[in-house]
C-alpha cells in the first residue's frame, strides 16, 4: 500500500487531497501541530481515516520523528500561513512557516533518505511544495513556468523561497522534489478569512435575513479562480509522472471581486450594488493585480484540466453556505 504523509491536512486542500489518496487507496498520515483543536475536529469527522501524527513545519526535529514514523513514499507539504494579509502583520512568522518549513522538511527528507550529492537519491520519497501565484505578483499575465516572480507580499517572497529552495534539492541530491504553482483554488472547505469565502458565506447570511451588508477591500482585483476538488488531482499527477519538474495549475481564466460578488448574489435573485460598500481599511499595502494561468504544460505533460468553471465554483459555494447557515 502506498503511504503518503501531508501538512496542512486540516486545511482546506489537505481534507481534499487525503479524500483523493484514500480513494486511490493509499494510507494517509497527516500532520497537526499543538493540542488538540476545532480544525482537527472538522478533519476527524470528515475524514476519519487519516492517521493523525503529531508535527510542527518549525521544529525539525518532530518533522524527522514523523518521517520515521510514517515511512511515507510521498510527502505533500502543504502546511503554510497562507493568508496573505497576515503576513504583512506577522512576516516573521510566515518566513518560518511558510518559507522555511519547507527547507526543514526537505532536510528531514534528505536525512531520512540518505540522498546524497551525487544525485543517486537514496531510498526514493517523492515531495510536493504548494508553492502559489502570489509569487507572481506584479509579473505580466499570463503567468506560466518561465514568469519572473515578483511577489508583492511577505507570504509571497516566503513561497518564492519554499519554491527555489525544492528546485535546488532536486538539483543538487536528485530528490524527486516538484513544485506546484497553483492559482487561487476555493470550494465550501475554504477559510472565511479568503474573500470568495467571505463573499459566499454573507450572501447565503443576507439572503437568510442574518446579515444586512457586506463590507470589502478591493473590488478590482483579478483573480484566476478554481475549485480545490480538481486542483488536488493535479498535485498527485506531478508525483506520478517519471522525472521531477514544476507546473502552473490554473484555469486560463481571470475574474475581479467585484464579479465574483456580482454572480453571488445574482445567484440569490440580490443585486449586489444593495448590499456591497469598500472599506479603505481593507487594503493591502501592496496588491496584486491580475492572475492569469497559462496552465498549457500541465495540460499537455499531466493531461489535467480543471472541470467546475467560474460561475459553477460561485453557485456551489453559495448553496454550501445557504445550507450550512440555515441549518439544513
Ligand atoms: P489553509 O486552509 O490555510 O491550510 C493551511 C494549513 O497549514 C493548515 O492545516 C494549518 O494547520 C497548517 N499549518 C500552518 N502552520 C503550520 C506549522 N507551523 N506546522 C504545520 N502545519 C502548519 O491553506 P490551503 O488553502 O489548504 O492551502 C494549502 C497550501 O497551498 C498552503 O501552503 C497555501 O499557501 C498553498 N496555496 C494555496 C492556494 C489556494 O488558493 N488555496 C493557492 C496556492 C498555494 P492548523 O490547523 O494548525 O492551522
Ligand atoms: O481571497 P484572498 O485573501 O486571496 P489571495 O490574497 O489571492 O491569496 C490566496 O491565493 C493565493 C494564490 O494566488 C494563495 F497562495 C494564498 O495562500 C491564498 O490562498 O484575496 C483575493 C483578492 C485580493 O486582491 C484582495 O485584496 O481579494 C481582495 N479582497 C478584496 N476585499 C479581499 C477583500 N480579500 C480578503 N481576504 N478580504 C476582503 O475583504
Amino acid at each position: 500500500m502506498t503511504r503518503a504523509l501531508i501538512t496542512g491536512v486540516t486545511g482546506q486542500d489537505g481534507r481534499h487531497l487525503s479524500e483523493l489518496l484514500l480513494a486511490k487507496g493509499y494510507e494517509v498520515y497527516g500532520i497537526i501541530r499543538g493540542q488538540h483543536n476545532l480544525k482537527r475536529a472538522i478533519l476527524e469527522r470528515e475524514v476519519p481515516e487519516v492517521r493523525i501524527v503529531g508535527g510542527d513545519l518549525t521544529d525539525q526535529g518532530s518533522l524527522i520523528s514523523v518521517l520515521q514514523q510514517a515511512q511515507p513514499d510521498e510527502v505533500y507539504n502543504l502546511g503554510a500561513m497562507s493568508f496573505v494579509t497576515l503576513s504583512w502583520m506577522q512576516p516573521e512568522l510566515t518566513g518560518n512557516f511558510t518559507g522555511l518549513g519547507a527547507l526543514r522538511m526537505l532536510e528531514a527528507i534528505r536525512i531520512i533518505q540518505g540522498a546524497s550529492p551525487s544525485g543517486d537519491g537514496g531510498r526514493s520519497i517523492r515531495f510536493y511544495q504548494a508553492s502559489s501565484s502570489e509569487m507572481f505578483g506584479a509579473a505580466p499575465a499570463p503567468q506560466n513556468e518561465a514568469t519572473l516572480f515578483h511577489p508583492r507580499s511577505p507570504y509571497g517572497v516566503a513561497k518564492v523561497f519554499a519554491h527555489h529552495i525544492t528546485v535546488n534539492f532536486r538539483e543538487s541530491y536528485g530528490m524527486f522534489a516538484c513544485s506546484g504553482i497553483l492559482f487561487n483554488h476555493e470550494g465550501p472547505r475554504r477559510g472565511p478569512e479568503f474573500v470568495t469565502r467571505k463573499i459566499s458565506r454573507a450572501v447565503a447570511r443576507i439572503k437568510l435575513g442574518l446579515q444586512d451588508s457586506l463590507v470589502l477591500g478591493n473590488l478590482e482585483s483579478r483573480r484566476d479562480w478554481g475549485y480545490a476538488g480538481d486542483y488536488v488531482e493535479a498535485m498527485w499527477l506531478m508525483l506520478q509522472q517519471d522525472q521531477p519538474d514544476d507546473y502552473v495549475i490554473g484555469t486560463g481564466e481571470t475574474h475581479s471581486v467585484g464579479e465574483f460578488a456580482r454572480c453571488a448574489f445574482e445567484h440569490v435573485g440580490l443585486d449586489w450594488r444593495d448590499y456591497v460598500s469598500t472599506d479603505a481599511s481593507l487594503l493591502r499595502p501592496a496588491e496584486v493585480d491580475l492572475l492569469l494561468a497559462d496552465p498549457s504544460k500541465a495540460r499537455e505533460k499531466l493531461d489535467w484540466e480543471p472541470k467546475v468553471k467560474f460561475e459553477s465554483l460561485v453557485r456551489m459555494m453559495v448553496d454550501a453556505d445557504l445550507a450550512l447557515e440555515s441549518g439544513a
